[in-house]
């Protein structure tokens, strides 16, 4: 049976925003300020992972222990930088073609949800002007279990009252696919399907993306209006 889709759960950095390059800029200053460094392709590996745990596979890169309030005060310092970034950005950082679908999916009556490990996804959408957009925003501060957990997204999903086989996650990480499969939602890679193949179907942006061409390719429908 086809299934009707009635909600649209978007992950933030690397769906709505490029904000993958302000936390490999300020990730990298510490790790320097260390005596260390690593590369964008390790970047890669940091992408849905949480503040601390990305901050725990940079010291692990950099052979080095530390103790943990050594740990939170290195956390705090990245995101003091990271923070001087974000509060920069502006409309113009909305990733191509985010805003067109989202209006598409409003003026289809679809649900829209957010989904991120980021602690700072409300300041990010409040600069760049999306914040009445999403009627439900779970964040790194609402949630406590890691990507590819599907507890960000199921609690998206459980207060827009719609099931998980009726919604769809877009996602840019490897292990946010991984969540949302994890769930039973349908998943939408939003990158190269190198890899995001495990997801239902691959994007490489939103930009001339259809809500239909999505329906079409994951086998699913709208729900009737
Ligand atoms: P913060 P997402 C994630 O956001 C990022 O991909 C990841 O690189 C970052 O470490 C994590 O948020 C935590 O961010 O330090 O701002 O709390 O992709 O799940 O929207
Ligand atoms: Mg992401």
């Amino acid at each position: 049976m086809t299934r009707a889709i009635e909600a649209c759960i978007f992950d933030l950095d690397g769906v709505i925003v490029d904000t993958a390059k302000f936390h490999f800029l300020a990730w990298r200053r510490l790790a320097n300020q260390l005596g260390f460094d690593f590369t964008e392709a390790q970047n890669e590996k940091l992408k849905g992972v949480s503040r601390i745990q990305s901050l725990e596979l940079i010291l692990q890169w950099g052979g080095l222990t530390l103790g943990e309030p050594e740990k939170l005060a290195l956390a705090e310092q990245k995101n003091d930088w990271y923070r001087d970034y974000i509060l920069q950005m502006e409309r113009g950082d909305i990733l191509e073609g985010v805003e067109d679908f989202l209006t598409e999916l409003k003026s289809r009556g679809l649900k829209i949800g957010l989904g991120s490990a980021s602690k700072n996804a409300e300041t990010i959408l409040q600069r760049v002007g999306l914040m009445d957009v999403f009627e439900v925003v779970i964040d790194g501060n609402r949630h406590t279990r890691s990507k590819p957990d599907p507890e960000v997204f199921l609690t998206a999903a459980a207060v827009l009252g719609v099931p998980p086989e009726r919604a769809i996650v877009f996602e840019d990480a490897e292990k946010g696919v991984e969540a949302a499969l994890n769930g039973g939602f349908f998943a939408v890679g939003v990158g190269s399907p190198d890899v995001l193949g495990h997801a239902h179907y691959v994007i490489p942006g939103f930009a001339g993306v259809h809500f239909e061409t999505i329906l079409e390719q994951i086998g699913a429908q709208a729900l009737a209006m």
